[in-house]
């Protein structure tokens, strides 16, 4: 397997806006989080993957962007941009740039000129259709509620938008829309950035003749099998690939919302000429229901665990693998697939940790997972500000598909905000995250959970990661040791090992509250076994190990 530095890389995920405000407007900006570099630094983190921090309304927190090559002012400067990715480099941190270029806001440049006429040069820069029997072209619903059509009364036509009616989707059919997106790409490449998270990349090439989708539980049909992977997704990427990526020692991470083993394999391939590696969000989608995310189901462990396996075992040797249980989208990892109660949060929060960097692939962090931030379970709608929330509280309940408190038990597990509340940086007022009033409430529980108190002590969470983290720059094995699963049908405990030379380890994760035998396969004999890493601090090593409530253990042997 071809040694590269983005697969010894654990990368760090920061949402700006919540990450640190270092001019109190109750907003995150870059001076703050260059103050956190050191921080970050000591975590032992080596890339640093930034949300979007560009010009944009914020109809949906950044990902709506009107000027790809302007800082929008609530984050600071380019010239704040240009030093922090100087003092970054100064201590071997990368950057990763977000790139979303599936849509922009309604309020670039190029979108306003678009809808202005249909002779305008922009026009085919968006995707208009006529009305089909005086309505919308077709019946799909956009992510965030609602058609994914909206209606244009300058030229009596629709466009599509995929997410918000503010982020119109761009034409990639169009050759000049994409020399503009290189354009871009190879712009912030010569500016220093180290690499680039495609923004839902898997939905460039539509199905053109725009099909209607199945209606499942809502009340429009579902797109997704006409705007994801598209026929001309693998054409773009390899186009891209040449333009840009090729030209520039860059890492690459797809976000590929509906990827398959097969199609990763194409994104992601070890010889392919596109993407390093892509996200899959089969796992973060367990337990979803007829309205998609909008459940207050659990997730199956054993589906999770089958998942979890089929990636690892099938991508092996042929594509790589990112490694993450949360994200700015998601839960909160430790509320999402651990146990957060005060009793279990800190084990739990340990044990993920310990399965998602023991597996093979580039693991994720972030921001507040190294703490075991949890969900905020905010009590009131008035509460959310994620446009994603507000939108579906107002379909499913407005349409009588839901009760509002059902609608707001989901949001308490589900919603976005979750992950979106401020960084707890110690148990002052805020958590630290700014001396003016938040843009988002901070969780309550800051003065329990934060960075200065787990910096101190030497058994947190955050101890824990700086451990994991630093075990991958010390265990080649870990990075690109085999990985092979044990005991598939335990229906608590996670087991795999992974080998590499004459080095394995044995991973064992309880993923439940049970103490649970765990019968150790033979080939792993007692004697030579040592622990490389465990949650529980105190173990001895039995033929049958009983793993306690959410234990992790690492055993490496010498074969
Ligand atoms: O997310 C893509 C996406 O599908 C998300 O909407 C996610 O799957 C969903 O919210 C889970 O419920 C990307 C960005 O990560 C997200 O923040 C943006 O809102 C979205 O694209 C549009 O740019
Ligand atoms: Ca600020």
């Amino acid at each position: 397997m071809k040694r590269n530095w983005w697969k010894e890389s654990v990368v760090y995920q920061i949402y700006p806006r919540s990450f640190k405000d270092s001019n109190g407007d109750g907003i995150g900006d870059i001076k703050g989080i260059i103050e956190k570099l050191d921080y970050l630094k000591e975590l032992g983190v080596n890339v640093l993957w930034l949300s979007p921090v560009f010009e944009s309304p914020l109809d949906d927190n950044g990902y709506d962007i009107s000027d790809y090559r302007k800082i929008l002012n609530d984050y600071g400067t380019m010239e704040d941009y240009e030093e922090l990715i100087a003092k970054a480099h100064e201590r071997g941190l990368k950057i990763l740039m977000d790139l979303v270029v599936n849509h922009t806001s309604d309020e670039h440049p190029w979108f306003i000129e678009s809808r202005k006429s249909k002779e305008n040069p922009y026009r085919d820069y968006y995707i208009w259709k006529y009305p089909k029997d005086g309505k919308e072209p077709n019946n799909w619903g956009a992510t965030f509620g609602g058609s994914a059509w909206e209606y244009d009364n300058e030229t009596g036509m629709y466009y599509l938008h995929c997410f918000s009616k503010k982020q119109p989707d761009l034409n990639w059919e169009n050759e000049a829309v994409r020399n503009d997106v290189y354009d871009m790409m190879n712009w912030w490449c010569e500016k220093g950035i180290d690499g680039f998270r495609m923004d839902v990349i898997s939905m460039i090439s539509k199905d053109q003749s725009f099909p209607d989708g199945k209606v499942y539980g809502g009340l429009y049909g579902d797109g997704a099998p006409y705007y994801m992977n598209g026929h001309r997704i693998h054409e773009f990427l390899r186009e891209m690939n040449r333009e840009v990526l090729a030209k520039h020692d860059i890492m690459t991470v797809g976000e590929t919302a509906g990827v398959t083993i097969e199609e990763a394999k194409m994104y992601a391939g070890e010889d392919a000429d596109e993407l390093n590696m892509v996200f899959q969000f089969e796992h973060v989608s367990i337990g979803d229901g007829p309205y998609g995310k909008w459940t207050t189901n659990r997730y199956d462990f054993m589906e999770y665990k089958k998942i979890m396996i089929k990636w690892q075992e099938e991508l092996q040797g042929k594509a790589w693998n990112s490694l993450y249980l949360g994200n700015h989208d998601q839960p909160r990892s430790v509320s999402r697939f651990g146990d957060d109660s005060e009793e279990y949060r800190e084990i739990s929060a340990k044990m993920l940790a310990t399965c998602i960097h023991m597996m093979q692939g580039t693991p994720y962090v972030y921001q507040g997972e190294e703490i075991g931030m949890t969900n905020a379970y905010f009590e009131d709608i008035s509460m959310y500000k994620d446009i994603e929330s507000l939108q579906y509280y107002e379909e499913l309940t407005g349409a009588g598909l839901m009760e509002p408190e059902e609608m707001m038990e989901c949001l308490k597990l589900r919603s976005r905000d979750n992950a979106r509340t401020p960084m707890q940086w110690d148990d002052t007022v805020n958590g630290g995250f700014t001396e003016g009033t938040p843009w988002i409430n901070v969780n309550s529980n800051y003065s329990r959970i934060n960075v200065e108190h787990q910096i101190k002590e030497k058994d947190s969470i955050f101890q824990y990661y700086k451990e994991l983290i630093q075990l991958r720059k010390e265990n080649e094995v870990i990075v690109y040791g085999s990985f092979t699963a044990i005991n598939r049908e335990d229906e608590k405990i996670f087991a795999f090992k992974r080998e590499l030379d004459e080095k394995k380890l044995l991973v064992l994760c309880n993923y439940s509250k049970e103490e649970t035998a765990f019968k150790v396969p033979e080939e792993f004999t007692p004697e030579k076994g040592e622990v490389l890493i465990s949650n529980y601090r105190v173990n001895e090593w039995k033929e049958e190990m009983i793993l306690r409530p959410y234990e992790a253990i690492v055993l490496t042997f010498q074969t």
